[in-house]
C-alpha cells in the first residue's frame, strides 16, 4: 500500500505506432515515477492473458479470422474487464502507466477502411471507460519507422496500415476531437533519452496535480 497519502493516483496512457518506442518510454516513465517516490503500476492493452485477450492474440497472430466489428468489440471488452481494477488502483494512490488504450482501439479499426466501421462507430463502445489524465503520443514518420527495422508478422504490421493509423492518430489530435484535449505529441524520432526527459517534464507536473487533488475527476 502507498506510504504517502495522496488524493488519488494518476492514469497515464502512452500511445503511438509500432517502432515509436512505447515499451522503452513506459519503462523509463515508471522508473522516473518510482524514483520520485510515487506508487506506480504498468499495464498494457491488449491484455493477452484473459480469455478475451487470448481471442485477440489468436486474431493478431492470424490464427483466427474475425469480422472487423467483432474484433473491435473484443478489444473494447478487454478494456472494460480491467476498468474496475484501474479505478480501484488509482483510488488507492497508484499511478497507472498504460501502454495503448482506446485511442489505438479507434484508429486501428478505422484504418481498415471498412465503410461500415467509421471512427465515430469505433468510439462508441469505449464511452464511459476511465478517462486518462494525460495521453503521451509518440509520433514517428514512416521513413524513420522503416529505418528502425522491418515490421513483425502480426496482423497490422504492414506499412500501408501503419501510415493510415498514423494519419488517424494525428487527426484525433488536430481536429478538435474530444480525445485531443488529453493528448500531447512527442517527437519519437529524437533519442530515447531526450524523449524520456520531455515526457517526464510534462508527466511529473500532471501526477503532482492529480495527487494534490487539483485535477478533474476520472471519467469527466
Ligand atoms: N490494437 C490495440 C487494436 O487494433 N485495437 C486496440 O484496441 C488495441 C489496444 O493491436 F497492432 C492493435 C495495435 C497493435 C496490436 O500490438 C497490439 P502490441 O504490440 O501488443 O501493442
Amino acid at each position: 500500500e502507498p506510504t504517502k497519502p495522496v488524493a488519488r493516483g494518476a492514469f497515464i496512457v502512452v500511445e503511438g505506432l509500432d517502432r515509436a518506442g512505447k515499451t522503452t518510454q513506459v519503462q523509463k516513465l515508471c522508473n522516473n515515477l518510482y524514483a520520485d517516490g510515487h506508487n506506480v503500476k504498468a499495464i498494457r492493452f491488449p491484455d493477452r492473458t484473459s480469455p478475451i485477450g487470448k481471442m485477440i492474440d489468436g486474431y493478431l497472430q492470424r490464427k483466427t479470422e474475425m469480422d472487423d466489428h467483432a474484433i473491435h468489440l473484443l478489444f473494447s471488452a478487454n478494456r472494460w474487464e480491467k476498468a474496475a481494477w484501474i479505478k480501484e488502483q488509482i483510488s488507492k494512490g497508484y499511478t497507472i502507466v498504460c501502454d495503448r488504450y482506446y485511442y489505438s482501439g479507434m484508429v486501428y479499426s478505422a484504418a481498415k477502411h471498412n465503410p461500415a466501421l467509421s471512427l465515430e462507430w469505433a468510439r462508441t463502445p469505449d464511452v464511459g471507460l476511465p478517462r486518462p489524465d494525460r495521453v503521451v503520443f509518440l509520433n514517428l514518420d514512416a521513413e524513420e519507422a522503416e529505418r528502425r527495422g522491418g515490421y513483425g508478422q502480426e496482423k497490422y504490421e504492414k506499412r500501408e496500415m501503419q501510415e493510415r493509423v498514423r494519419e488517424l492518430f494525428l487527426g484525433l489530435m488536430s481536429k478538435g476531437e474530444e480525445e485531443s484535449k488529453d493528448m500531447m505529441l512527442f517527437d519519437a524520432g529524437d533519442s530515447a533519452e531526450n524523449v524520456s526527459t520531455a515526457i517526464w517534464a510534462e508527466i511529473s507536473k500532471v501526477v503532482g496535480s492529480v495527487e494534490a487533488g487539483s485535477w478533474r475527476d476520472l471519467g469527466s
